[in-house]
């Protein structure tokens, strides 16, 4: 076959996340999340929750995609900063975490309810599978970064989980500590 592309390398500060050369990076700030967070009323709509830098390849299933993700620490209400999570358009595309700094928990459910989470921590390689919504959540007082790699055609529904949202959330509990409890807006 001919090869449709040449290689190329990218560097990756692993502390940061950072990519060099720079890629696409995408903000997500609290006015980006609006029916996210339970109590997300009175949030700062300038508040930065995470951003999210992706490697230039094409969307087919001949590709990997990759891109890192940094999430600042912080909450909105009781809730701590996560990302938006999605299931893949393709269902069954899976996809790879690997941690590189903080400390998180990665959400995932199923369509029909389940839920399982996950400790994201540096050098966490996290496995999810076709088929589980995936949402990672900032625990902790430091950036949570991670690089995900995925199956190139897997595509993102972002509109299922603004729909129905997760079945759990990741909040402070009264001790400090994180505590996942159930999400009174879950629909399946
Ligand atoms: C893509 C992969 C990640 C996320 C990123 C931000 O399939 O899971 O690159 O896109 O962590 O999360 P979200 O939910 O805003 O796409
Ligand atoms: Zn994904």
């Amino acid at each position: 076959m001919k090869p449709k592309l040449d290689p190329f390398t990218t560097m990756m500060d692993l502390r940061t996340g950072a990519l060099d050369p720079e890629r696409d990076l995408a903000p997500r700030r609290v006015r980006d999340m609006t029916g996210y967070f339970l109590h997300g009323d009175d949030a700062d709509l300038d508040q930065l929750v995470y951003e999210v830098s992706a490697m230039p390849v094409e969307p087919s299933n001949s590709e990997l995609q990759s891109s890192t993700t940094v999430i600042q620490p912080g909450r909105v209400g009781d809730e701590y900063h996560m990302t938006k999570g999605h299931f893949h358009i393709v269902r069954d595309r899976s996809e790879i975490y690997v941690g590189l700094r903080g400390e998180g928990r990665l959400v995932m459910a199923t369509e029909d309810g389940q839920h399982w989470i996950e400790p994201m921590l540096p050098g966490a390689i996290n496995y999810v599978p076709g088929g589980w919504a995936h949402r990672s959540v900032n625990v902790g007082d430091d950036e949570l970064v991670f690089l995900a790699v995925y199956v190139g055609d897997a595509g993102q529904d972002y509109r299922t989980i603004e729909e129905r949202g997760f079945p759990v959330r990741v909040v402070v509990g009264d001790d400090g500590q994180p505590e996942v409890v159930d999400n009174p807006r879950y629909r399946r």
